[in-house]
């Protein structure tokens, strides 16, 4: 009897150690090399918890992951366009201000975007532009257009992003149109134009970009500023450029889905990463700008001195936010494919 009830207390101890342990995790759905994995140990030791990271490529992966179902997320990384179309799908939780004490060290520029006035669903993570990345060793000029694309003495070794509105966001900026432009003959021109460049392609690329410069296979990239200067980093080598004609300039924020299993949790994680000295951390391992000024005080010189990291006024008024185009978002996706299929 005394057997029976010790195997059973020991079972139910069992079973309570697994299930506070599974309780006891967080779940970061983010873009890769988009975090310092120190300050994700920290947080891990601080709450006695153990992160589970898993990464995507684009706003469309995240997006056709959560819509095809994905319970298991916490805290996840969309850009301010897809904030917009996941607040409008009803796919993210209210954050709860109350628990995000550090909310008030974002700059307040940051604290009412159009795509989510009030930060009622997510916070800013980072902000930057799209560019060109190049080896400076094998391309001889300067660049400074995203006509370079188009230069055929760099056929076959040229990446442009995997990402459709970043893709034909630069083709419309290069013919003079806006990032957001709607008009189907601007779209078709843009495609045509892309379709001729597929001539001059390696591939469409978003994950392994940085190995295929560092390996020179690429001589030039289609690139987010941060990614390229870890490349940089790597390989002095390297330059990056915002073209002339202006780019893509993104806020990439952080939310919880509206299905998270640890929503407290979440909004420890996201205040953890607010907090000046850990995202001085962050801006010094990632390279990409935070909008929380005191930050900058644990900033290498470097990088917060860097105007395409730190973009001044000059070149953030040649660059555009994408917007969520509504409708017409099928009919890019159509396009996009079509030029995928040539
Ligand atoms: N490695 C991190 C890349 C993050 C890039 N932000 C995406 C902006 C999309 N418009």
């Amino acid at each position: 009897m005394l057997y029976r009830i010790l195997s059973v207390v020991l079972l139910t101890i069992l079973i309570y150690s697994c299930s506070s342990k599974e309780e006891a995790a967080l779940n970061v759905y983010n873009w890769s090399d988009y975090i310092d994995p120190a300050v994700v140990k920290d947080f891990e030791d601080k709450y006695q918890v153990k992160v589970i990271y898993d990464t995507f490529a684009s706003n469309e992966e995240l997006l056709a992951k959560l819509e095809g179902g994905a319970q298991g997320y916490d805290v996840i990384f969309p850009s301010d366009y897809m904030v917009e179309i996941m607040i409008e799908e009803d796919i993210l939780a209210n954050l709860d201000h109350t628990l995000l004490p550090h909310l008030s060290s974002i700059d307040s520029k940051f604290l009412n975007p159009p795509f989510d006035p009030g930060s009622k669903h997510s916070v800013a993570f980072t902000y930057g532009t799209s560019g060109i990345g190049y080896n400076t060793s094998e391309v001889a000029e300067e660049i400074d257009s995203w006509g370079a694309f188009w230069n055929p003495k760099y056929a076959g070794r040229i990446l442009l992003l995997d990402d459709m509105r970043e893709v034909f966001g630069l083709a419309f900026k290069y013919l003079g149109y806006s990032v957001n432009d709607t008009d189907p003959a601007h779209l078709e021109e843009a495609k045509q134009l892309l379709i001729q460049q597929k001539e001059f392609l390696l591939k469409y690329e978003s994950s392994m970009n940085k190995d295929l410069l560092l390996n020179r296979e690429a001589l030039l990239s289609h690139f987010w500023a941060g990614d390229m200067y870890q490349v940089i980093d790597e390989d002095s080598v390297f330059a990056f450029t915002i073209p002339r004609e202006g780019a893509v300039l993104f806020t990439d924020c952080m939310a919880i889905p509206k299905n998270a299993p640890h929503k407290e949790l979440a909004h420890k994680f996201i205040d953890h990463i607010l907090t000046p000295e850990v995202a001085g951390k962050v801006i010094n391992e990632i390279w990409y700008a935070m909008p929380i000024p005191e930050a900058l005080q644990y900033v290498d010189e470097e990088i917060r001195t860097d105007g395409n990291i730190f973009p001044p006024p000059e070149i953030l008024d040649r660059c555009e936010f994408l917007t969520d185009l509504g409708d017409y978002n099928a009919v890019m996706d159509r396009a996009w494919s079509e030029l995928k299929l040539k």
